[in-house]
Formats: structure tokens, C-alpha cells, sequence
């Protein structure tokens, strides 16, 4: 496949455009494990895309059902229509959430699933007679995607302090790392469950009556990949429930087996009011998000409306047919090839790789959980992410994929990765550092 001649007139997302024009890294092709780059080399991908194509590249099955479903029924509009698969799948997707969240909204990204999520919060908490419970709370380096919503609650400032006032009524929890007592933590850290307890810091400041929802991560991908520390979780789910406050999981990477789970919340066995995923759902074929939410607050809305239109929310694809024909294929290859259970075989490995790497040069620290593991290098003097962003580039030369972020260099790889994959990852990786300065 030709270069293309001309870079100019996109827009790059998240990326630095002049630098990349200047010396582009351009996919043409993927297959399973890897890429195929424009100049016909195969690279691993040691990220699923970005946290998403989980059951890997080129899958046959999610092809087919995506074309089947063009030529059966290309789109059909989601308000006040219906059509067969939305149904299906948002079945299918109760069964293998937790217990009690048997509702799903549909969405098209990360981002809108939050924002479904938030809003379907503040809605939720009026319905039912708290109307003074509006304020949201996030957590210092969380990410909820880029709408306005996601923003406000996200906690990752570049992602924040270009973009104005953001939502009123937003407050964050401290966020946990601290790598003083928890650097090289095997899995969740050991330390920091007491941090949970800065939500009563900010019911102390608001009141718990001015507070509708709690929104966090269950393990922090984008702000650099921060398992929770051990208990955390079933703390902070035990003071939403104190303080009547909804918790919500994002759990756009976590979902879809990257802890060898279906979800984060039964990885750590703690179950919120309500789930945000996408990414995996579709294995990234075609765009995505869900908003599962418990039984309670569906039928709460259902039974409280003002209206006859329970929720003024939706989107002109939500619930896609051609989406919910790819994810529907998804799901089958995630049960039929046991995917999730080969995410939990392949964790330790990963583990084990992941920490050999103590002792290379740049590295001050590694985390890791599930199918997802993390090197935090040392920043340069006046330069932070530089050094992430050049050994990024030197893996994509040497054949792999990875993610900078910041100076973190994460790994997300598809769910059906091996052995000898997990050895190779990490070994490219240290030739990378090595050759950076
Ligand atoms: N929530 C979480 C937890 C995410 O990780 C989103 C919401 C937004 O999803 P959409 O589909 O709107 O992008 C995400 C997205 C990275 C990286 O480098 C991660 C994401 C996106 C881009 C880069 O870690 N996650």
C-alpha cells in the first residue's frame, strides 16, 4: 500500500501534529498480534490499538456479521424504533455484568458512555426526590474521556486547563499513587486504602445531600496505569452507600477481560451503581459505549418520570445495528476462545516480564494488573514525556507498539497474546531504553 503524499490537511487527535508530519508512523494492515506498517514491517502490538482491540486484529467472525448486518438492516433510528439486535445484546451484556445491572444504554465512545453515565446520575437522584444531590465527584488523574463531562470529573490537568470553567459543582478525590511506599508493588499496592476516605473530606466540605455521584476508574489506565491500592475500592464503596452518593465504574479499559474478568468490578468483586465501558466491546471494529446501570435506578426512572419519555438522552447511533452486530460477534469470540480466561493465565507472565525489567536504564518503576502492565521512566530535566515519547518511537523501529504516557510506558496487549509474545514485548522494550538516552 502507497504513503499517502500529503499529511496536511488532518487534524491529528492527542498528537503532536508538526512532529508527526515530519516523520510519520503510517498502519496500513493488522493481523492478530501485529500491525503492518507502510513500510511492509510487522510490528506487535503491545497495546490492543489503544486498550481495545482485545480478541486481536482482522477477526473473520466480526467481519462477517458486520457485513451480513449491512446488507440486512444498515441503520434504523433508536428513538421510538427498535430493532432485534439492540435487545440482544443489551441481554447479553446483562448476563455478563454483575448482578442487578441488567440495563443498558447505548452510546458510541468512552466519552459518551461517561457522559450517559453523569447524567444519568444527576437524573436518577431527581426522579426520585434528592434534586439537591447535582455535585459530581472525580479523582485527581482520572480520565473520563474528552466531552465536557469527562473533563470536568477527569483529573488529568492538559486534558483540563485549556478548555474554560468546565461543569460547576465538580470536586476530586486525591489521587493514589504514591510511589514513596508502593514503588515496584506487585499487583494492587499495598498502601493507600485509607485514601478512600477523602470522600468524607468532601462531604464534610458539600454535604453528602449536595452530592449525586462518585465516578472513578477501577484501575487508572491513561493518567499512567495506577492499580487501586488493596482495599481501596471496598472502602470508597462503602462510604457511597453511607452517604446515599451513586459510585460509578469507568471501566472503558477495564471491561471485556483486561483484568481476566468480564469486568473490573468482579475482578475486585466490589459492584457500583453503574458501569461506563466501550473499546473491547466491539473489539474496536466498529465504535461503542454502554452505560450499564442497576436495576434500581432504571426502574426508579421508569416509575418517577414527569413524562412519558423516561431519560431526554440519546444519540442518533445509539445501539447501532452494524455496532451491535460486531459486538455481538465479540462476545462469542471472547466465550468460544475463552479469552478472558487466557487474559488471567497470561497475567503472572506478564507480571513476571514486566518486573525483570528492575535495574534497566530510565526505569524508577513498575506496575502491573491483569493483562496490563506499566514502566515509569525517570523524566528529563525541563522535558517531562520526552523520553517516553522517544523510547515510544524506538520500539516502533525495533517492532513494537507501545503507549507513552507522559514518561509511562504502558502495555494493554490483546487478550489472545502467548508466551513467547509477553517475552518479546518486554525484551524489545529494554532494547529501546537502552538506546535512549
Ligand atoms: N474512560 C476511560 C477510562 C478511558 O480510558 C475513555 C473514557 C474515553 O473513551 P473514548 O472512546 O471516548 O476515547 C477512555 C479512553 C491512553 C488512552 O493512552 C486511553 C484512552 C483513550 C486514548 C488514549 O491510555 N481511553
Amino acid at each position: 500500500m502507497s504513503k499517502p503524499n500529503n499529511l496536511e490537511s488532518l487534524w491529528m487527535p492527542f498528537t503532536p501534529n508538526k512532529t508527526f508530519k515530519k516523520d510519520p508512523r503510517i498502519i496500513v494492515g493488522a493481523k492478530d498480534m501485529h500491525f503492518i506498517s507502510d513500510d511492509n514491517r510487522e510490528v506487535l502490538d503491545g497495546t490492543a490499538g489503544l486498550w481495545c482491540v482485545n480478541a486481536g486484529h482482522g477477526r473473520k467472525k466480526i467481519q462477517e456479521a458486520v457485513s451480513e448486518q449491512l446488507e440486512t438492516l444498515d441503520y434504523s433510528p433508536p428513538f421510538q424504533f427498535g430493532h432485534p439486535k439492540q435487545f440482544e445484546l443489551a441481554n447479553r451484556l446483562a448476563e455478563i455484568f454483575p448482578e442487578g445491572m441488567n440495563h443498558v444504554f447505548f452510546s458510541n465512545s468512552g466519552s459518551e458512555a461517561v457522559d450517559s453515565a453523569l447524567k444519568i446520575a444527576l437524573a436518577y437522584q431527581r426522579a426520585r426526590g434528592k434534586s439537591s444531590k447535582t455535585r459530581l465527584i472525580g479523582r485527581e488523574r482520572g480520565y473520563h474521556g474528552v466531552g465536557f463531562g469527562g473533563i470536568s470529573v477527569g483529573g488529568m490537568v492538559k486534558n483540563r486547563m485549556y478548555f474554560g470553567s468546565l461543569l460547576s459543582g465538580v470536586d476530586h478525590l486525591r489521587h493514589t499513587h504514591n510511589p514513596a511506599v508502593n514503588a515496584y508493588s506487585h499487583g494492587q499496592p499495598e498502601h493507600g486504602a485509607e485514601l478512600a476516605d477523602d470522600l468524607e473530606r468532601l462531604v464534610q466540605l458539600h454535604d453528602a445531600s449536595t452530592i449525586a455521584a462518585v465516578i472513578v476508574e477501577p484501575i487508572a489506565g491513561s493518567t499512567g496505569v495506577l492499580p487501586p491500592p488493596q482495599g481501596y475500592l471496598k472502602r470508597l464503596r462503602e462510604l457511597c452507600t453511607k452517604h446515599d452518593i451513586l459510585l460509578i465504574f469507568d471501566e472503558v479499559i477495564s471491561a471485556f477481560g483486561r483484568l481476566g474478568k468480564a469486568t473490573g468490578s468482579e475482578y475486585f468483586g466490589i459492584t457500583p451503581d453503574i458501569i461506563c465501558c466501550a473499546k473491547g466491546i466491539t473489539n474496536a471494529t466498529i465504535p461503542m459505549g454502554a452505560t450499564i446501570v442497576q436495576d434500581y435506578i432504571y426502574e426508579s426512572m421508569l416509575e418517577n418520570a414527569d413524562a412519558p419519555i423516561e431519560l431526554f438522552h440519546g444519540y442518533t447511533y445509539s445501539g447501532h445495528p452494524v455496532a451491535c452486530a460486531a459486538a455481538l460477534a465479540t462476545l462469542d469470540i471472547y466465550q468460544d476462545e475463552g479469552l478472558f480466561e487466557n487474559a488471567a493465565k497470561m497475567a503472572p507472565l506478564i507480571e513476571q516480564a514486566a518486573h525483570s525489567l528492575k535495574g534497566t536504564k530510565h526505569i524508577i518503576d513498575i506496575r502491573n494488573l491483569g493483562v496490563i502492565a506499566a514502566l515509569e521512566l525517570e523524566p528529563r530535566d525541563k522535558a517531562v514525556g520526552a523520553r517516553g515519547f522517544e523510547v515510544m518511537k524506538k520500539a516502533w523501529e525495533l517492532g513494537l507498539m507501545v503507549r507513552a504516557n507522559g514518561d509511562t510506558l504502558a502495555f494493554s496487549p490483546p487478550l489472545i497474546i502467548n508466551e513467547s509474545q509477553v517475552d518479546q514485548m518486554f525484551t524489545t522494550v529494554k532494547q529501546a531504553l537502552e538506546q535512549v538516552n
